[in-house]
């Protein structure tokens, strides 16, 4: 059957584990727009704000939101599956780790890890984002910035995602409304590989009508199904 795929997740996989989406909010935090708070500029106009952002999200992930049955089933299918399998998430959350997933390519970034804004080295986020949180590669150390990839800022492991795409058999999208660049786009370099590509999520997208086959409903329910 299929022996080289591509899955690509976003904000909808971990819906069921408590984790709110970027449209079930509106793209709205705190009465400000997401585009606004998690962007560079943003975050040097007002550090204060945009590292509220992500400490709140930090909170949440650490206290009580674990991996749900699409996750695990994508470990699963790691796990079980012979052939070349690229898992790229657009999500900073940690939970395809902790449902298994050991190779997981995290192209907006990571929440559990914090960067220095100088050398760009990364470390696990020990403490939340603020003036106290140094980074220890430099002397003295710089304020942390959270490692994620804001609007604007150039998404982590591309090269890697479009050699993958061109070659892939089948590539699978799950819980992403397809509205932010370059993921949206990932289905079309898929089809021009020629491959099979199947969308999952909970409402049609808005590339729906680039995937030859769709299956709607929650990842939950289907993920598991289709991995069985
Ligand atoms: C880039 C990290 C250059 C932060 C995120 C002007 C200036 C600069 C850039 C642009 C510009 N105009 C446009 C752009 C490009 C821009 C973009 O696309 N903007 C959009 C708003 C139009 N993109 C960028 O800036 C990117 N960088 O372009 O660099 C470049 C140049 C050349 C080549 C490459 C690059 C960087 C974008 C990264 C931004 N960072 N995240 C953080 O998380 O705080 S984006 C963030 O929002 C997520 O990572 C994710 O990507 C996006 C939200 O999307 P989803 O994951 O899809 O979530 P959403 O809530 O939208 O949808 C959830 C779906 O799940 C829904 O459809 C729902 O129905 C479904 N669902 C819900 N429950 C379930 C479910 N499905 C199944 N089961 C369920 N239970």
């Amino acid at each position: 059957m299929y022996q080289r795929i591509v899955v690509l997740t976003g904000a909808g996989i971990s819906a069921e584990s408590g984790l709110k989406t970027f449209r079930a909010e509106d793209g709205l935090w705190e009465e400000h727009r997401v585009e606004d708070v998690a962007t560079p500029e943003g975050y040097w106009r007002n550090p204060d704000l945009v590292n509220r952002f992500y400490n709140q999200r930090w909170t949440q992930l650490k206290k009580d939101v674990e991996p749900n049955p699409a996750h695990q089933a994508l470990g699963r299918l790691e796990q079980e599956f012979d052939g070349e399998l690229l898992l790229v998430t657009q999500n900073i959350d940690n939970l395809h780790e902790r449902g298994g997933s050991r190779r997981v390519l995290h192209m907006h970034g990571e929440l559990v890890k914090g960067r220095c804004p100088k050398s760009q080295q990364t470390f696990p986020l020990a403490m939340p984002f603020g003036p106290d949180n140094l980074c220890t590669c430099c002397e003295p150390g710089n304020v942390m910035r959270p490692h994620v990839v804001w609007f604007g800022e150039m998404p982590i492991g591309l090269d890697r995602i479009y050699e993958a795409l061109e070659r892939c058999d089948l590539f699978i999208s799950i819980g992403t409304s397809g509205t932010v660049y370059p993921a949206a786009g990932f289905v079309e370099m898929a089809n021009h590989a020629g491959a099979h590509t199947l969308e999952i999520n909970l409402e049609p997208s808005e590339v729906h009508s680039q995937f030859n086959t769709h299956r709607q409903g929650r990842a939950g329910e289907l993920v598991p199904e289709l991995v069985e």
